[in-house]
């Protein structure tokens, strides 16, 4: 049998596939990428002779072969560049993501990404209606597929499919202003089991569902079309193995020291590290810190603030601005309060591989997760794998995934700057013993929840669906 025409019968599809290009001189090479969906899926797929990931390389064009990395076998999906503006930064990122995201900046309905949207997702639906056996398991990820699974059910009824979304399922009210909601509800439908980060996200689904569908809702079981669908919370975890080895690792831990000295050894480190997104709040943390050294209730004496931002999406409506303000008020507070030599906050808008990631949340005593609105926060989950000592404070917002099972963080509302500045301030007045029982709790709570926890629970209810 010629490779292409292998069938498979466990089958992933998100939008990019689970490797990113990494060039040494003239040559590149795919190389696995570091996110936590790779990690989740590791155990289930790598080695596995069954299973293949499907989705796009990342570069725009046509389509390679099919190709191994580190045991995943890749099975390239082509987008073209007219259609990555199209679909991806359009549709995808400047229509859904922001309407998802409470409308934090206003949703733009073109009805040409729309187009772009249904034909990147029927070439998706088509490439694993190709590549699945019968009665295959696929499952496909995030709101760049949401119409993947009904066309999928269209051409493949034998499958079992699942959906996950990464990101919220806004309030109902937002919902219903998106021009194509009921094509996009339909779409979803067509799974199985939809997973959901939240409750709180899977309560807004099936209230958008029935208002859109009329489809009676039994518990979190759509009836639909004749067929049932499943809704439910499944909070996404990390690979805290890996982590928390990285925490342990000596190389890290000098590296960390070596941080801290260049920082000139001040006793409070506050730390954030965020994809740089207008949804991370990264502006509040900032003027909230601002705040506090102007009213002497922090001091430059013995703070600092490190800001990593890793560049994301610079073509997207909203990314621009928000980097323009974000560096402004970082300009703003150094130029005020800092001293020759050393600045308050260090601001990297940069990617840091994870050990150095790692390095930092060693030596931050505060970590600062401020998000407007947040499917999970990984970075939240990450810091608290990262503190085998119990020390350090996470002031978590409200409104992220995270919130709901780190209960014990310092949980803050965005919106209300004076409420953050009180938490920031107590948080760098607390001796660090303090901290150990919320941190000890948070610890357990990231250690029975990992990916690969959060993966089998998913595939095991999906399995169950009858
Ligand atoms: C989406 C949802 C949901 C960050 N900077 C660097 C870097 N990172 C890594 C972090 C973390 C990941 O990226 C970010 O994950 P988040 O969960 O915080 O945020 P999103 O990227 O928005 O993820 C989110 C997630 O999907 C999973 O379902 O939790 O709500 O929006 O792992 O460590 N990694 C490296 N360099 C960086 O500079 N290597």
């Amino acid at each position: 049998m010629a490779a292409g025409d292998q069938k498979w019968s466990f089958v992933v599809v998100a939008n990019r596939l689970p490797v990113r290009r990494v060039w040494e001189g003239d040559t590149a090479q795919w190389v696995p990428s570091p996110g936590g969906l790779v990690s989740a899926l590791r155990p289930v797929m790598s080695g596995n002779p069954d299973a293949v990931w499907a989705g796009w390389t990342g570069v725009p064009g046509p389509g390679t072969e099919p190709f191994e990395v580190d045991g995943f076998q890749c099975h390239p999906v082509s987008v073209s560049q007219g259609e990555l503006q199209l679909f991806y930064e359009g549709f995808s990122n400047a229509t859904l993501w922001p309407l998802f995201h409470d409308a934090l900046v206003p949703p733009e309905y073109h009805r040409t990404w729309w187009d772009a949207y249904r034909t990147v997702n029927q070439r998706y639906a088509a490439t694993v209606a190709d590549l699945a056996a019968p009665g295959a398991t696929v499952w496909i990820h995030d709101y760049h597929l949401l119409l993947v699974p009904g066309l999928l059910r269209e051409a493949r009824p034998d499958l079992r499919i699942g959906f996950f979304l990464h990101i919220p399922f806004p309030a109902r009210e937002l919902y219903i202003r998106l021009p194509w909601r009921a094509e996009i509800v339909d779409g979803l439908l067509g799974a199985d089991l939809i997973g959901l980060q939240t409750q709180l996200s899977a309560d807004n689904f099936c209230r958008a569902v029935n208002r859109i569908t009329g489809a009676k809702t039994t518990g979190r079981v759509i009836q639909h079309n004749g067929r049932a669908t499943q809704a439910g919370a499944f909070p996404i975890g990390i690979d805290t193995d890996r982590i928390s080895r990285l925490a342990a690792d000596p190389a890290v831990q000098a590296r960390a020291a070596e941080i801290h000295q260049t920082l000139g050894s001040p006793r409070t480190v506050l730390l954030g590290v965020d994809r740089l997104d207008y949804t991370k709040g990264i502006e509040v943390r900032l003027r909230a810190f601002r705040e506090l050294l102007a009213e002497g209730r922090l001091s430059v004496d013995d703070c600092v603030l490190v800001q990593i931002a890793e560049p994301s999406r610079s073509q997207v409506t909203g990314y621009a601005e928000v980097r323009r303000e974000v560096e402004q008020m970082v300009g703003d507070v150094n130029g005020n309060f800092g001293v020759m030599g050393r600045p308050v906050v260090h601001y990297l808008h940069q990617s840091q591989p994870i050990e150095e990631l790692v390095a930092m949340y060693l030596i931050a005593d505060i970590m600062l997760v401020t998000p407007l609105r947040d499917g999970m926060n990984l970075v939240a989950k990450e810091y608290v794998a990262s503190r085998p000592d119990n020390t350090g404070v996470l002031v978590l917002s409200e409104f992220t995934g995270a919130a709901q099972e780190l209960r014990t963080a310092e949980l803050i509302n965005p919106h209300d700057i004076e409420g953050l500045k009180s938490a920031m301030e107590a948080a760098a007045r607390r001796p660090p013993a303090e901290a150990g029982p919320a941190m000890r709790t948070m610890r357990r709570v990231v250690r029975s929840n990992t990916a690969q926890r959060w993966a089998e629970r998913f595939l095991d209810r999906l399995e169950a669906c009858e």
